[in-house]
């Protein structure tokens, strides 16, 4: 259980509170126990746990025995309960950008709506739109949402599958019947979404190890189950798909079943001008007419595979069919960046703005995870709801980031801010505060729905002041919540080449933001990136590795990228003068 998870469940217990039209008080109690939970400064999951929540404010005793249970058994019989009267379909409403509990209710109560599929029919036919508080503005706006709703519905975020692959992994290997075990698809390529998880083992007993892998314990239910194949759906709604195959035929399955697709497709029409059909079992001759190839008889990778076809090694994250294969003929491909080249890295938040652990915990954990430095930039004012800073509160944690680096040995904090981009491109602060900074990322916040070529020429103008470093999250967007806003990539990135702008790649697993699609463009015109975190915790450090699978996404290598240098060259490079670096 996550602190996260916990403050979750207490909220969707206010909004089925307040669904059943509960008190409002014991309504609000729930949800101010939620932030609690949020922003408690400490350990509040182990706290909960030991049953040692008394004194915290804001949590009374009911709530105190609630989150005890919940963090000692993993769930709570309560929100069990009130959960089974509501029917199942209207969680379904609750991800619906735009629809508040007081819209679900009036929708529940007037129209009997308990699920999306009704909600759509019901727009449809107009019903919607004649409740009290809606209108055909609202009515299209729920229509809209359902449309995205449903292109997001049956996928799922690569950060959010990560943690139970490695746990499946890990329980796959320790199967005596299994020799080799790997999970492939767009998984393994590293895809910001996916829609199933493929598995693949190298087993002389397929049937059982199919038959063991539909009672692991990540398992909900049993789709198919066959001899060398079987078909499950996690506890948290993806599907799952094993493979069992023999040791000679692993190579080749792998190959086949991480794809892209399109990249199989390519490969495959290149074995057959060598006189080679390639598929998942292997290679044969490719038919009449063809004069004999001598098929390989010591192959045991996939690394052996692409050399018989006169290939370097192709990196997974590189199998998109987008020039891997040209370039692995020409052996141009690049090394890409490692998660151990990593160094430090850039944009933190602190619990001065919206992240929940201090400064000296930002520190410790980056010197914990053995980084040289640490880049801290809170919000700036203008982001009210994250309490973003103003110029006297920087001003003072401008002097706390340089106090602190003289209590550390080689560590260090670098102050900087997340600074709003404002409508017109013009910054939250002045230049002469900016200047007392020792980088700077700036981000849009706000005025999202800007017509493209306005929110372009908007970034554009931020990147060309000298004391931005480097831009945040470019699209603002979340991986299947909401697109990001209009911008002209290709503009902004020949912007970045021009002003020296460092553009991020932001870690969070609901952005990774600019998309991998970009990095080469920039990499080739000369743009650095900055793998950033965008921590708001210390747990939030944790999701560079993340990044740095979707940088070789981007065919990024080491020097591509700002923070796999070194302190000293990390600050010779900040105090170098924009135009200069
Ligand atoms: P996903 O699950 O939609 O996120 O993406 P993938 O790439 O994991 O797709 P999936 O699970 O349907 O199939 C896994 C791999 O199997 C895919 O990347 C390539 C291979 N594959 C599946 N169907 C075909 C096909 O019709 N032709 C070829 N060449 N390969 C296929
Ligand atoms: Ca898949
Ligand atoms: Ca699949
Ligand atoms: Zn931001």
């Amino acid at each position: 259980m996550t602190r996260e998870e916990m403050a979750e469940v207490l909220e969707e217990i206010a909004l089925l509170l307040e669904l059943k039209g509960e008190n409002p008080f014991k309504v609000r109690a729930y949800r101010q126990g939620a932030e609690t939970v949020r922003n408690f400064e400490g350990e509040i999951v182990e706290l909960a746990a030991r049953n040692e929540l008394e004194g915290i404010k804001g949590l009374g005793e009911a709530l105190r025995d609630k989150l005890h249970e919940l963090a000692s058994t993993g769930s709570l019989k309560f929100h069990q309960d009130l959960r089974a009267e509501f029917p199942p379909g209207l969680f379904e409403l609750f991800d619906l950008q735009g629809l508040g509990p007081k819209k679900i209710k009036t929708l529940h109560e007037a129209l009997g709506i308990s699920s999306v599929e009704r909600l759509k029919e019901a727009c449809e036919h107009g019903k919607v739109a004649t409740l009290p508080g809606f209108g055909e503005k609202t009515q299209a706006k729920i229509l809209e949402s359902i449309a995205q709703h449903e292109q997001y519905a049956d996928r799922f975020l690569l950060g959010s599958v990560s943690p139970l692959v490695v746990g499946m992994l890990d329980t796959l290997r320790t199967h005596p019947e299994i020799s080799r075990v790997t999970a492939a698809g767009s998984f393994r390529r590293a895809k910001e979404t996916v829609h199933d998880l493929d598995f693949l083992v190298a087993t002389k007993e397929p049937k059982l190890v199919c038959e063991d892998f539909t009672t692991l314990p990540q398992v909900a239910s049993v789709i198919a189950c066959g001899e060398t194949k079987a078909s499950v759906r996690l506890k948290n709604g993806i599907q799952c798909d094993l493979r069992a195959v023999s040791n000679a035929q692993f190579p080749y399955a792998l190959l086949y079943f991480t794809g892209s697709k399109e990249h199989n497709v390519a490969l495959r029409s290149l074995a057959l001008k060598q006189g080679l059909s390639l598929n998942e079992y292997g290679f044969t001759p490719s038919g009449p007419g063809v004069p004999p190839v001598d098929l390989p008889s010591d192959l045991h990778e996939e690394r052996d595979i692409y050399q018989f076809l006169g290939l370097q090694f192709i990196e997974p994250e590189l199998r998109e069919n987008r020039g891997e294969i040209e370039a692995a003929a020409a052996r141009e491909l690049p090394r890409l960046v490692q998660l151990d080249n990593l160094r430090g890295t850039f944009h933190s938040h602190t619990t001065e703005s919206d992240g929940i652990h201090t400064l000296e915990q930002m520190a410790d954990e980056a010197m914990e995870l053995g980084m040289q430095y640490l880049g801290i930039s809170d919000h700036s004012k203008s982001t009210v709801v994250a309490n973003g800073l103003d110029e006297a509160r920087l001003t003072r944690q401008i002097a706390d980031i340089r106090a602190l680096n003289a209590t550390f040995g080689q560590f260090r904090l670098f102050a900087g801010s997340e600074v709003d981009i404002l409508k017109d491109g013009s910054l939250d602060f002045g230049d002469e505060l900016l200047s007392q900074l020792d980088f700077c990322v700036a981000s849009v916040h706000a005025q999202f729905h800007l017509p493209e070529d306005e929110m372009t020429r908007r970034i554009c103008r931020a990147m060309e002041n000298e004391h931005v470093t480097m831009l945040g999250h470019l699209t603002g967007r979340m991986l299947l919540k909401r697109d990001g806003y209009a911008v002209n990539h290709a503009m902004i990135i020949d912007c970045a080449a021009e002003t020296r702008t460092i553009i991020e790649l932001n870690c969070n697993p609901r952005r990774l933001d600019m998309d991998w699609r970009w990095w080469k463009r920039a990499r080739d015109k000369g743009v650095l990136c900055s793998i950033n975190p965008d921590a708001h915790s210390t747990e939030g450090l944790h999701h560079l590795g993340l990044g740095v699978r979707v940088a070789r996404k981007g065919w990024l290598r080491k020097e591509d990228v700002l923070n796999t240098r070194p302190l000293e060259e990390v600050e010779a490079f900040l105090k170098t003068p924009k135009a200069k670096r």
